[in-house]
């Protein structure tokens, strides 16, 4: 049983730096009985149209007007007013007078950033006593270790390479276990490390820990990846270790032309090389493939390789009920990326979450490009079931905290299933 009775007598919140070097919100929330609850928030490059705002305080003469000063200052002010008027019985309750302050469809006014920050914070309040996983659990899930997808091979916003693809991703999806996945996807990385040198490529990273070679070909990439798993001992393919893409196609999408490697392309010579590339190797997964606004495009995509792969919006749904109801109606995409911050509250994603269960659509809990060390999205993949968390590659330690919290669970909790 979660708390029902949380009393806040102290709220205050920290402008920190996000992995990138970027500004961020840290919110810590105290109770009457002086517990402290602490949340950090992520940050997004490839970010999606209609996300929820992330509030900047676009003054040139502080972070390039990056600063979240602003933001901060709602949570110490009107957020901090609202909290401690009352005692709150349930995060649905808290979060719900959250979005009604602010008074946006887009949380524009206080920011999400601030939203989210305290609604992450509050869970954990909420959660006293139990696992914070174990408050999450929605009526009816099984909880559930999630395979984890490392991003190995950075691309598009991420990295000043000329990929456009943007993420190319392990899944030990065939791994007895989250530990057992988590050696092989870190074996692999380093395999992977060994193979660009002796290529004479750079083993520079990009944002999320993966390695961002100059090489501008998604099915060279996909090659190194599929040897890279061999070296390792491991069996490309699902009853091993399959591949998933986001190409973040928004990136690439001009005037209805998606450009890959120097050549222009329209959707339906898109999807052709998808349909190639998951022929050709042992791709399982493929996110974004089309642009957010290109809503025709993703119809086709999904009628020609919906029985395929699996077809995960993320730009497309930014993690917003509506929107995913919406696809289910359409036919559109097949699973759902979940992004706390793209749409503010926890109870707005535990909403976006429910969505999809009820529509058969799977889900991928994930990170942000830009993070903190917050690990909440690793108890949230757990709670909710969804089988599978991308958190970026197996190094960097913004990236690891995420699959070290969810070592601990799986060693706190011998009896969770594990995988999709
Ligand atoms: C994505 C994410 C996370 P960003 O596109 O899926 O990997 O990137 O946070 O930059 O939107
Ligand atoms: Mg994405």
């Amino acid at each position: 049983m979660t708390r029902t009775d949380v009393r806040f007598a102290s709220v205050s919140a920290l402008e920190i730096l996000d992995s990138r070097g970027n500004p961020t919100v840290q919110v810590t929330l105290g109770t009457a009985e002086g517990l402290r609850y602490v949340a950090g928030v992520p940050s997004g490059a490839s970010t999606g149209s209609r996300e929820a705002v992330e509030l900047r305080d676009g003054d040139p003469a502080r972070y390039d007007g990056r600063g979240v000063s602003r933001a901060v200052g709602h949570v110490e002010g009107e957020i901090t007013d609202l909290l401690e008027r009352k005692t709150w019985s349930c995060q649905a309750e808290l979060d719900d007078a959250l979005v009604e302050l602010d008074g946006t469809p887009d949380k524009g006014r206080l920011g999400a950033n601030a939203i989210l920050g305290v609604s992450m914070a509050a869970a954990r309040a909420f959660a006293e006593g139990l696992p914070l996983w174990e408050s999450l659990i929605p009526r009816g899930v099984t909880p559930r270790l999630p395979v984890p997808h490392f991003n190995v091979l950075n691309g598009g916003v991420h990295a000043a390479n000329d990929l456009e693809f943007q993420e190319f991703m392990l899944a030990p999806i065939g791994a007895p276990s989250f530990s057992e996945a988590l050696r092989a996807g870190a074996t692999i990385y380093h395999r992977l490390r060994a193979e660009l040198r002796d290529r004479g490529e750079s083993t520079g990273l990009g944002d999320e820990g993966g390695f961002a070679p100059d090489i501008s070909s998604p099915e060279e990439i996909l090659w190194l990846m599929v040897a890279a798993i061999r070296d390792a001992g491991y069996t490309p393919g699902r009853d091993g270790v399959a591949i998933a893409m986001d190409p973040a196609s928004s990136e690439f999408h001009k005037d209805g032309v998606y450009t890959v490697a120097g050549e222009a392309l329209n959707a339906d010579q898109l999807i052709d090389r998808y349909e190639q590339i998951i022929t050709d190797f042992p791709v399982w997964s493929l996110e974004d493939g089309l642009a957010e606004d290109d809503w025709a495009g993703w119809k086709t995509l999904t009628e020609r390789l919906g029985g395929r792969v699996q077809l995960v919006g993320d730009d497309l749904f930014v993690t917003n009920p509506a929107l995913i109801a919406q696809a289910v109606r359409n036919g559109i995409g097949n699973s759902a990326l979940i992004k706390p911050n793209q749409i503010g509250t926890v109870t707005e994603t535990l909403r976006a979450q429910a969505v999809c269960r009820h529509a058969g659509y799977s889900q991928m809990v994930s990170h942000r490009s830009g993070e903190t060390t917050d690990t909440f999205i690793a108890d949230l993949s757990v709670a909710t079931g969804t089988g599978q968390i991308k958190s970026g590659a197996p190094a960097r330690g913004e990236r690891v905290a995420k699959y070290d919290r969810l070592l601990e669970i799986e060693r706190s909790s011998v009896s969770l299933p594990f995988g999709l």
